[in-house]
């Protein structure tokens, strides 16, 4: 994998050079775990497997590079298995659209199976679909589809490699499906109600073959904390994760939750220069910041803060804040290190974002603020799993960071003691 990978440019440019076919294989705009993963497994697989001559294959991560950093669950992946993100492409690296143009391209779709509307010229590019929900869409009888419903679309990847001649599957690709598939059917649990007994065969048929693999519990709760593993993010980066916007005619206002605690948040170096320079770059009037954060029983804690230089719109927002009764926050004010900040403690913790987004929209005055919450989301949501939002994991999960996660397990199969009392 890592050197089909790495060759993957210089193949690329060749075959445009001599005008030979580049088989592409895209996941979808959230980009999460599971679209590249199913994008690089499955890429890899026809590379080693197809017929002479041989188009390029090439995985498609479709985002813009500049976002990946976001994707922390898939960074962290990628990175335990040596896979540098030099290595991938993404979708502003390569001109899909002149690919096309130029009968160069063929498309799988994996992860998803229609295009959104700026994609629609390259829907007659689509050779084949591999994707993990009910169809919403009829596809020429040329196109292959493959649409299952189980748990992630990794095990669909899976099977197809499983029905492939052997020696196909390498130890980093087997990994990085066996993660995929834990963390998209929240470790097989049928609790979650994700898992289907198609992901229990492709994870027992990935240990099976790869007895080195770590134990099941390790990665998920590994992956599961690098997700909302910030701590190497800039300020940036942390306010766009996790994102809404909510825009009237004069102003626009967005709601970001944060993963850390508001003091460490505002105290950022540079803080309110990159703050500043977000509202400016994506034209937001103001921001509230909602936190979210644990104490070392797992208590979750919220705090909020609410930023904008337009004084009139701060107090507005932080007297409606305060004022609410449906449901009341229980706003306690902290002190805030900027005089354009008002930050506070939130005592109800259990008034998540989705509570608090129509008490921000109806003092936007937003028309019929019961029927009329309009999100505009600008950029594009990343696939977060909101702990801000309601969340059957909101109480439950600590702020590990999934190094310590993995250090802690190969500790325990080292048979030695772990460092630190879980
Ligand atoms: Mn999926």
């Amino acid at each position: 994998m890592e050197r089909f990978l790495e060759g993957n440019r210089a193949v690329l440019q060749k075959h445009i050079q001599c005008h030979q076919e580049i088989h592409v294989v895209m996941g979808n705009e959230a980009c999460d775990l599971d679209s590249t993963v199913s994008a690089l497994a499955l890429a890899y697989f026809l590379a080693k497997t197809s017929p002479a001559p041989k188009a390029a294959f090439i995985p498609v991560l479709n985002i813009p590079r500049a976002d990946f950093a976001l994707r922390t669950e898939t960074t962290f992946l990628l990175q335990e298995q040596g896979i540098p993100t030099t290595s991938l492409i993404f979708r502003d690296e390569i001109d899909l659209g002149g690919l096309h143009h130029a009968g160069l391209l063929s498309l799988t779709l994996v992860d998803h199976h229609v295009l959104p509307g700026a994609d629609t010229a390259l829907e007659e590019a689509v050779v084949e679909v591999l994707d993990h929900r009910p169809l919403e869409r009829d596809r020429a009888p040329s196109c292959q589809v493959t649409a299952e419903l189980v748990g992630s679309c990794a095990t669909l990847v899976m099977e197809r490699i499983a029905q492939g001649p052997p020696g196909v599957l390498d130890r980093t690709t087997a990994a990085l499906l066996h993660g995929t598939i834990l963390l998209d059917c929240v470790n097989l649990s049928p609790a979650a109600g994700k898992v289907t007994p198609r992901d229990v065969a492709c994870v027992s048929l990935l240990e099976a073959r790869f007895p080195e693999l770590l134990a099941r519990n390790a990665i998920f709760e590994a992956l599961q904390a690098a997700k909302f593993d910030v701590s190497g993010l800039t300020t940036e980066q942390m306010l766009r994760k996790d994102l809404k916007v909510l825009s009237s005619d004069e102003l626009v206002l967005a709601v970001s939750a944060i993963y850390v605690d508001l003091e460490t948040f505002l105290c950022r170096p540079g803080f309110l220069q990159d703050l500043d320079a977000f509202c400016q770059a994506w034209g937001y009037t103001g921001l509230v910041a909602m936190t979210i954060s644990f104490n070392e029983r797992n208590e979750p804690s919220r705090q909020l803060a609410v930023y904008s230089r337009c004084e009139t719109l701060r107090s507005t927002v932080c007297r409606v804040l305060e004022e609410a009764t449906t449901p009341s926050l229980h706003l306690q004010p902290l002190p805030s290190p900027w005089s354009c900040v008002g930050a506070y403690a939130q005592g109800n913790t259990l008034a998540s974002r989705k509570k608090v987004l129509p008490i921000l929209w109806a003092a936007l005055g937003g028309p019929g603020a019961a029927g009329g919450l309009e999100e505009e989301v600008v950029p594009p949501p990343t696939p977060m799993n909101s702990l801000v939002e309601e969340c059957p994991l909101a109480q439950a999960v600590p702020p590990l960071c999934p190094q310590d996660v993995l250090e802690r397990v190969s500790r325990i199969a080292a048979g030695q003691p772990p460092s630190s009392p879980k």
